[in-house]
């Protein structure tokens, strides 16, 4: 756990993180961290790997589709790949996730239908997917309510008696939203099994995160009761075990934890933004030296781990990916107007049938063929 002494106080500050492989891609002594790690093997570390390079080319095809018109907005991740990864590959397959909607990279991992994942972006789906399908809540776009979704739901793991957990993820913009704060005190107060996941990507749209948090962010959450730990978040294996750390955690009835993952966006905010009119391009090429993917690269050639045909491997799988999801984009159907009414409920709920066979006849006014619903349920 970190104790934050007033000598780094500055929340933009990457130094002040703690790590397991630097930016070059060198190992660094940390035998706190490494332990929980312990056992992860270079052929583990190859399919982490792995996930990053696909999760990059499911970015650039999603921002891609968004250009071409096939998609209304994409929020690309680029960047945050070892941040999300790290951290969504220390979870149990039981335990739940409840995301912002920047967490394209944790669905995938997940198991998050590429297809389905992109529909909520083209805007012919009001969700993504069946959130217990693969324990992934759908995307949240209002800023934080997930945490509270999250601390309520792990409060139910405690009334349940499993050893699961949840984790929440959300930006360091969303940790000046009340419900962020709110859900922090009541994870406290319950001593929830619930894991704070707080990408630091530096910005909140325009925002630059030195204007929200003036200690860093990571050194709120003791405040709250809850013991944080600050990660550099382009280092996959340090994510791990700063995750694994807080998830045995809550396991063990410890109640919540809190990370910061130091991160960077090195995308616009969306593909509706323009990030070259508030940020200095200086500070994406400091960014582009600590990449998470070439970093993790670097250390596995070094170890003869990542040969050229294992490359060759990853590099195929991330096209075949992208073409999966290219075409699940543009082959998805158009919702019928009724479907607007579909999964509104799990079960029949009266007004809103009213509400349907309403507007169904509304549709009927101006000719067949309008009223119809959609082939999607
Ligand atoms: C309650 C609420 N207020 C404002 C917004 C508009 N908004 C969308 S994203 C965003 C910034 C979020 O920044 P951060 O939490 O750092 O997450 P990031 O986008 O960097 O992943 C804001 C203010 C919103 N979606 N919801
Ligand atoms: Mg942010």
């Amino acid at each position: 756990m970190n104790a934050y002494d007033g000598e780094s106080l500055d929340p933009a500050d990457w130094h002040a993180v703690e790590q397991l492989i630097t930016a070059d891609g060198t190992p660094v002594d940390n035998p706190e961290l490494a332990g929980w790690v312990g056992d992860v093997t270079d052929y583990e570390l190859a399919d982490l790997y792995e996930d990053m390079v696909v999760i990059r080319r499911i970015d650039t095809e999603a921002t891609a589709l968004q250009r071409q018109g096939e998609l209304a907005l994409w929020p690309p991740l680029l960047g945050q790949e070892a941040a999300q990864v790290g951290s969504v590959r220390a979870l149990r397959q039981d335990d739940f996730v409840f995301p912002s909607y920047r967490e394209n990279g944790v669905a995938y991992c997940r198991g998050a239908n590429v297809a389905d994942m992109m529909a909520v972006w083209r805007g012919n789906t009001n969700s993504g997917w069946d959130p217990h399908g693969i324990n992934v809540a759908t995307p949240q776009i209002i800023i934080g309510a997930q945490t509270l979704h999250a601390v309520g739901y792990a409060m139910g793991i405690t009334f349940d008696g499993t050893d699961s957990a949840a984790i929440t993820y959300f930006g360091d913009g969303a940790t000046s939203q009340g419900d962020v704060n709110e859900a922090m005190v009541f994870a406290a107060s319950f001593q929830a099994p619930v894991v704070f996941f707080c990408q630091n990507n530096h910005w909140a749209i325009s925002e630059p995160v030195g204007v929200q948090a003036h200690i860093p962010i990571a050194a709120r959450a003791p405040g709250f009761g809850i013991p944080s730990r600050r990660v550099d978040g382009n280092d996959v294996l340090a994510v791990m075990a700063a995750t694994r750390w807080a998830l045995d955690r809550a396991r063990r009835g410890g109640g919540p934890s809190y990370i910061e993952a130091v991160t960077y966006r090195m995308g616009p905010h969306t593909t509706a933004d323009d990030p070259t009119r508030y940020r200095d391009p200086n500070e994406l090429e400091d960014w582009a030296q600590r990449d998470p993917i070439e970093r993790l690269g670097t250390l596995l050639e070094t170890r003869g781990v990542l040969t050229e045909d294992r490359a060759a491997a990853v590099a195929a799988k991330a096209d075949a990916v992208a073409r999966e999801l290219r075409a699940g984009v543009i082959n998805r159907p158009d919702p019928g107007p009724l479907d607007v009414f579909a999964n509104v409920y799990a079960t029949p709920n009266a007004a809103v049938d009213r509400q349907r066979d309403r507007y169904a006849r509304y549709l009927a006014g101006f000719g067949a063929g309008t009223e119809t619903e959609g082939s999607l349920s």
